[in-house]
């Protein structure tokens, strides 16, 4: 029976992703940690435990506590808060990589799942239907980071036998846990705001295309990826995984088709042109092909759910 440790389970992808694998593997087989408290269904479900990821040493006596096998190694600096730290930033997302690899090699623990991002990719990428290898050149602290990231599992993978995995995560939605500093957070935002105020002021132009997925599907892929024979998988340093693609404008229109008095205005910020750098649609057919990615939601299926969810969060 695998024994799983979570790094950063109180972030976005982690407070779902953590429940899930507790419904899957069993609550006493997954173990949850973040650097601050998590949610209570979270702490009451399950064993937890407080980590800061650059604490290497209290995460391995973790993994022997545990007699841990399998690691999500969720904690990061998103694009936009990245952008406004970007030494420390740097530190969180590398430091914290390199150490966790080390340590997973050294400790032998069988799997290691890490995530990427469409944030790889950069002004010389095409653009349209991006496919898996292609130029990449990212101008971001967080992109470059995760470029970074995606050659040292690569190499931990080919030089030492760790067995990595990864997924290239365009923007995610969903409404358990609010995103925090990206720049594809508008299209969690844009939901609640229709709820609170029928109103929402976006921070990305009206017709800025970018790769998006709701949650339960990026939970899915994630799960699947790590479950599937390392024999089937071709991509050693990260997967393409695509989703759908929209810009605010579609997302305001879909909304509006439930609350009709829902009114937009743009201001574009600093996120702008870190959004005009990264591709409007992914190219995933490899991970269609290795380990059977596939998705369940569009843009009406998500919309639908993210608005009958934040009515209840709030009561109405
Ligand atoms: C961000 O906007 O920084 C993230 C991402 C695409 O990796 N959501």
């Amino acid at each position: 029976m695998d024994n799983i440790l979570v790094l950063g389970c109180a972030g976005q992808i982690g407070s779902e992703l953590t429940l899930e694998l507790r419904r899957l593997y069993g609550d006493s087989h997954v173990v949850a940690s973040d650097i601050r408290q998590a949610d209570k269904d979270i702490l009451e479900s399950g064993p937890f435990e407080i980590l800061n990821v650059l604490e290497v040493q209290k995460v391995s006596d973790v993994v022997k506590k545990y007699n841990i096998t399998q690691i999500y190694h969720l904690a990061a600096i998103l694009s936009g808060n990245a952008e406004k730290n970007p030494l420390p930033s740097w530190d969180i997302n590398m430091k914290g990589l390199l150490d966790i690899l080390e340590m997973v090699k050294e400790l032998k623990v069988g799997r290691l799942f890490w995530p990427s991002s469409i944030a790889v990719f950069g002004p010389s990428t095409p653009c349209k239907n991006t496919p898996q290898q292609c130029v990449m050149d990212p101008n971001t602290v967080y992109g470059i980071s995760k470029l970074a990231g995606e050659r040292w599992i690569a190499y931990y993978n080919k030089r030492y036998g760790v067995d990595t995995r990864s997924v290239r995560y365009p923007g995610l939605i969903s409404y358990k846990t609010e995103a925090g500093g990206g720049t594809t957070d508008y299209a969690v935002e844009i939901y609640y705001e229709a709820i609170k105020n029928a109103a929402y002021t976006c921070f990305l132009s009206e017709k800025t295309y970018l790769p998006m997925m709701f949650m339960p599907d990026a939970i899915k892929a994630t799960i699947d990826l790590m479950q599937i024979d390392a024999a089937k998988l071709s991509v050693k340093d990260s997967y393409n995984i695509g989703g759908m693609s929209f810009c605010p404008d579609d997302v305001f229109k879909a909304i509006q088709k439930y609350i009709p008095e829902f009114k937009i205005a743009y201001q574009p910020d600093f996120r702008q042109s870190i959004a005009d750098s990264w591709p409007q649609s992914i190219n995933d057919d490899i991970a269609k092909h290795d380990w059977g990615l596939s998705y369940v939601y569009d843009l009406d299926k998500m919309t639908e759910v993210m608005l009958t969810e934040i009515k209840k969060k709030f009561g109405k």
